[in-house]
């Protein structure tokens, strides 16, 4: 036969339950947040320790007292420990605080190895900044023409014989049909007059394609920065002044610049434009080619025929464009003997620019 349970015991081991479990969970805390989530589990508002109060209520009443005793002795005795065990993760939270915020002056930071520009894209940027600072702005075209931009509307049609000197990869697209890579960047001075009514004033940088052999002055790919003034009376005085304030400005008061007389099929009169070769100071040098002096690039009157190519009337508008070889600025600039290194991409010799 099941005996029925005396309520009086079960009621004391039930608080004795309750301050075992008290005691092992006050001491399992490791932060005052769950400390505090714990003691208001026991004996907060409401806690194990309401329940219980209110079920002595209904115990015989001569055992009540005692029994209430018991209970307020064990919920004591949890208080107590709940301030010790306060005090101990204050001060261990106080001092992981200070570990935090502690200084350490004896720390190195790994140094990292972050690169830079490549000395051809900030002779780009060097040339922007100049031609800016002069009044120009800045235009790109695509790598990829058509013989009409390339050729055609620059006054070169197709038996000119000036095309054999840019001899270039065509390549077929769709739905373009045949394009080539562009020869120069002459071509987005037509993409410019198409897109905008004088006056202009505009820098063209970008990458170019040939059919020519590396050597120490030439790459089959390699870069041009092209420039295109259009107004009204402009004259070749100011080709040259301009040419002359670049000059200065990009390579300091010391070097001077020539223009001979060439050809280009889109300008009339065309010149080339030379400076003296800083590497050999002008007694010849492979660089130079033995002639102390470095073309940096071509330049002339626009002509007729391209204004007549964009629309423009030759009889109220007037202008001159230029074209620059980046790699032959930069390697004047800082007195690299041969463009081939530029393209080697060897760090040890690009870290130096
Ligand atoms: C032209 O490309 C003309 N479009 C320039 C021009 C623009 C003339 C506007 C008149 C008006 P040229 O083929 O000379 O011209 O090239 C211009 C410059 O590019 C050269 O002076 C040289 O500095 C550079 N260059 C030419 N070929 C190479 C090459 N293979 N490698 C590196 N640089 C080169």
């Amino acid at each position: 036969m099941r005996r029925e349970a005396d309520p009086v015991s079960g009621m004391v081991e039930e608080i004795q339950r309750f301050l075992d479990d008290g005691k092992r969970l006050i001491t399992a805390q490791v932060s005052l947040v769950e400390l505090d989530a714990v003691l208001g589990s026991l004996v907060g508002r409401r806690s194990r320790f309401v329940e219980l109060r209110k079920r002595i209520g209904g115990l015989p009443a001569e055992s009540r007292k005692e029994v209430g005793r018991l209970l307020n002795a064990a919920v004591e005795e949890l208080e107590q420990l709940g301030e010790l065990r306060r005090g101990e993760l204050s001060v261990e939270e106080r001092e992981r605080g200070y570990e935090r915020e502690r200084l350490d002056l004896t720390e190195t930071e790994p140094t990292s190895s972050r690169g830079h520009g490549h000395v051809v894209t900030s002779t780009h940027e060097t040339l922007e900044d100049v031609f800016v600072g002069m009044g120009f702005s800045v235009a790109e075209g695509p790598e990829i023409e058509s013989d009409w931009y390339n050729f055609e509307a620059l006054n070169i049609p197709p038996d000119h014989p000036a095309r054999s000197m840019w001899d270039t990869l065509y390549v077929n697209l769709e739905p373009q049909g045949k394009m080539l890579l562009r020869t120069h960047t002459s071509p987005v001075q037509i993409r410019v007059m198409q897109a905008q009514r004088p006056p202009i004033r505009v820098i063209c940088p970008g990458r170019v394609y040939r059919r020519d052999t590396a050597d120490a002055s030439h790459m089959p790919v390699f870069h041009q920065i092209e420039g295109l003034v259009v107004d009204r009376g402009i004259s070749f005085a100011d080709l040259a002044g301009t040419l002359e304030a670049f000059t200065t400005e990009y390579f300091g008061k010391a070097i001077h610049s020539r223009l001979r007389p060439s050809y280009f099929p889109f300008t009339e009169p065309s010149a080339e434009f030379d400076i003296n070769c800083l590497i050999c100071e002008g007694a010849g040098c492979r660089t130079c080619g033995m002639t102390g002096w470095l073309e940096l690039g071509g330049c002339g009157m626009v002509h007729p025929n391209v204004f007549a190519a964009v629309g423009l009337d030759p009889e109220e508008w007037t202008g001159f464009a230029f074209g620059f070889g980046t790699e032959r600025l930069a390697l004047m600039r800082y007195g690299i003997d041969d463009m081939r290194e530029l393209w080697t991409c060897d760090v040890r010799f690009l870290r130096q620019f």
